[in-house]
């Protein structure tokens, strides 16, 4: 499913560029406009879920993958070994600002929580 009015839906059908890092049939990951970290990647579903408690609307393999891309885009970006961060910001006390999922991929510093 696609959103007209969101900006991660345009992104992901190309309507809007980003950074992309890495592009497959049900995901994409691109780098994020306001990093954080000298590596800051966005990893998002193609299809518009707008948070973790929608989850159930995604097959469950694009789930499990968009960990795996995560993980595949610190390698490519060469911060697996030094360590990285996924984190998903879900609802307004987290922060999230933009109500399509995507999972943060943080790294080339020092990250500590929250
Ligand atoms: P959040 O919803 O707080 O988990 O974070 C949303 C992130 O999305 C934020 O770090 C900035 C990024 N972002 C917002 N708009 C765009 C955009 O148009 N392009 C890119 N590449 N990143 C964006």
């Amino acid at each position: 499913m696609v959103d007209p009015d969101c900006i991660f839906c345009k992104i992901a059908g190309g309507e809007i560029d980003a950074e992309m890092v890495h592009e497959e049939e049900d995901i994409v990951a691109f780098k994020d406009i306001n990093g954080q970290a000298p590596t800051h990647v966005l990893v998002i579903p193609r299809s518009h879920v707008p948070n973790l408690e929608a989850m159930a609307d995604l097959p469950d393999s694009v789930a499990k993958r968009l960990l795996e891309v995560s993980s595949e885009v610190a390698g490519k970006l060469g911060v697996d070994q030094s360590g990285y961060a996924v984190r998903i910001n879900n609802g307004p006390d987290a922060g999230q600002e933009v109500f399509h999922l995507h999972l943060h991929v943080l790294g080339g510093r020092k990250l500590g929580m929250p």
